[in-house]
């Protein structure tokens, strides 16, 4: 039976399933298999107006809604996301193709984000702070922005929107959002499970479509207050510069050169565990994937070796069979892109290890596979140890020191997250202090990052702001002073102060 019974998935505006204005559709397509799904709407800025207008209407009533009575809306969210667990996992090993275990753990971090936005419900805290006046009172409280504007990535197409939408909505905004078109079938679920738990409609709109259309529309909306996006780094600098001229907020999360740190005096088991669920599971695709290992020359023969070893045991195929490791490659773009640093890294000397190649005999032949793929000898300003690849491809550079490690960590445009593997307190102290990255790991990989914590980076990562954990709230929340004066006089600030 199939999972999707629709032919062609419709948006979802003022709680309505419409179809595009363009009437236009593209097809979604299976990356381990090639095969279609679905047809995904290719929507044109009316269908934003639409959505825009519908939230905007929506919000105000939604705003007046208490908090932790909003925050119920997304404790049913999160139940019915768990009696769905396994349907939801294996539909987005279909449109994405990351392996069912992986599936799940994205499913489950999207349940963990509606039970840990629901308790915010009853927090939301502000903060009270004593007045320099006599009988005055003054407080700073979290107000709701108004509309705001989420634009999603394929890679975590539910994990990351649930980051987005939770907080936005409990908050008390509406939210206009666009989800990539490669995996709109985990949107269209989400979308269908919040009309379930009850959300009033509008507060959530889904216009599907191409971010040089329906991205663009939104940020060309002014009740749209806010845009929070995942995704490249090549277009979330588009979208600063545009929302910078509207004085629009904006929150952005994108790339990674994530790497690992093997010391000397490493338990080298663990530390080629964490770099291979780092580094291939997911095919590389994650923006916090370990991409680069710096290595101590004293331990590098060993690391390779045994690196090689596991790698060759990864079992690459359709991620709906259990038994499989590592899934494709979202497209035949990105598999191309993978495949144009084999040469790159050639060229500039380093030493391919194994993999290095599409994999197309047998079964194979049908998805978008890359062999899991390791260079050693790189130095730290190849390209392949700057850029970021998006594919199962790591890069091994030795160091011979800590503070050299440090340093080659630190030397990359980016700065979502990092790794040491070490025995030494000292060192593990000192790292997580130098290490110039917004999520740090000791013994364990550069991925994993749990809900309630933050998440992003510094540098060429973001502009600063954090998905998940409290620090969620900031980009969906504008901060309100109030000041109430019970004295019964005028009494000035400043001014009136004995
Ligand atoms: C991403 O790749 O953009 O920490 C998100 C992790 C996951 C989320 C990754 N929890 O790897």
């Amino acid at each position: 039976m199939s999972l999707i019974q629709e032919k062609a998935l419709r948006n979802f505006i003022n709680g309505e399933w419409v179809e595009p204005t363009t009437g236009k559709t593209t097809a979604v397509v299976n990356p381990a298999t090639s095969e279609t799904i679905v047809q995904v709407p290719l929507s044109g800025s009316e269908d934003v107006v639409e959505a825009t207008e519908a939230a905007k209407v929506a919000q105000k009533s939604w705003a007046l809604v208490p908090a932790p009575q909003r925050a119920e809306v997304l404790y049913s969210v999160g139940m019915i996301m768990k009696e769905r667990k396994e349907k939801l996992s294996q539909l987005l090993t279909m449109e994405n193709g990351k392996v069912i275990e992986e599936a799940r753990g994205e499913v489950q971090e999207g349940i963990d984000m509606a039970f840990y936005m629901a308790g915010e419900g009853r927090r939301l805290f502000g903060q009270t702070t004593p007045s320099e006046l006599k009988d005055k009172f003054a407080m700073s409280v979290r107000a709701p922005v108004g509309v705001v504007g989420i634009i999603t990535p394929w890679n975590f197409p539910i994990a990351i929107a649930t980051w987005k939408s939770f907080p936005a909505i409990v908050a008390g905004n509406a939210v206009v959002w666009k989800p990539a078109t490669e995996t709109p079938i985990m949107a269209y679920e989400l979308a269908k499970i919040f009309e379930e738990a009850g959300l009033p409609r509008g507060v959530i709109n889904v216009v599907f479509g191409s971010g040089s259309t329906v991205g663009e529309a939104m940020i060309d909306q002014d009740d749209i207050r806010v845009i929070s996006f995942t995704g490249s780094n090549e277009v979330g600098r588009r979208i600063a510069g545009k929302c910078g001229q509207r004085l629009k907020k904006v929150s952005l999360e994108m790339g990674g050169k994530n790497a690992v740190i093997v010391m000397d005096d490493a338990d080298l088991s663990l530390a080629v565990e964490g770099i291979l669920w780092s580094a291939y599971g997911t095919s590389g695709q994650r923006c916090t994937a370990c991409s680069r290992v710096m290595v101590h020359e004293s331990v590098k023969d060993e690391l390779e070796e045994r690196l090689q070893k596991e790698i060759a045991k990864l079992s690459i195929g359709n991620g709906l069979d259990e038994s499989i490791k590592v899934g494709p490659i979202i497209n035949r773009a990105g598999l191309e892109k993978v495949k144009s640093y084999m040469s790159v890294g050639k060229d500039e000397g380093a030493r391919l290890l194994t993999g290095g190649y599409v994999m197309e005999n047998g079964e194979h032949k049908k998805g978008n596979y890359f062999a899991p793929t390791l260079f050693t000898d790189v130095k730290p300003d190849m390209r392949i140890a700057q850029e970021e690849i998006f594919g199962p491809v790591v890069s091994l550079i030795p160091v011979k020191s800590f503070e050299e490690a440090i340093e080659i960590n630190n030397s990359v445009e980016f700065g979502l997250s990092s790794s040491i593997f070490t025995r030494d307190v000292n060192k593990v102290f000192a790292a997580q202090r130098d290490l110039d990255t917004g999520i740090v790991y000791v013994n364990a990989g550069t991925t994993g990052a749990e809900i309630h914590l933050p998440f992003g980076g510094t540098k060429g990562t973001g502009n600063g702001h954090r998905d998940s954990g409290v620090a969620a709230l900031d980009v969906f929340t504008e901060w309100k002073a109030v000041y109430v004066d019970f004295s019964g006089k005028l009494q000035r600030a400043q001014i009136d102060v004995e």
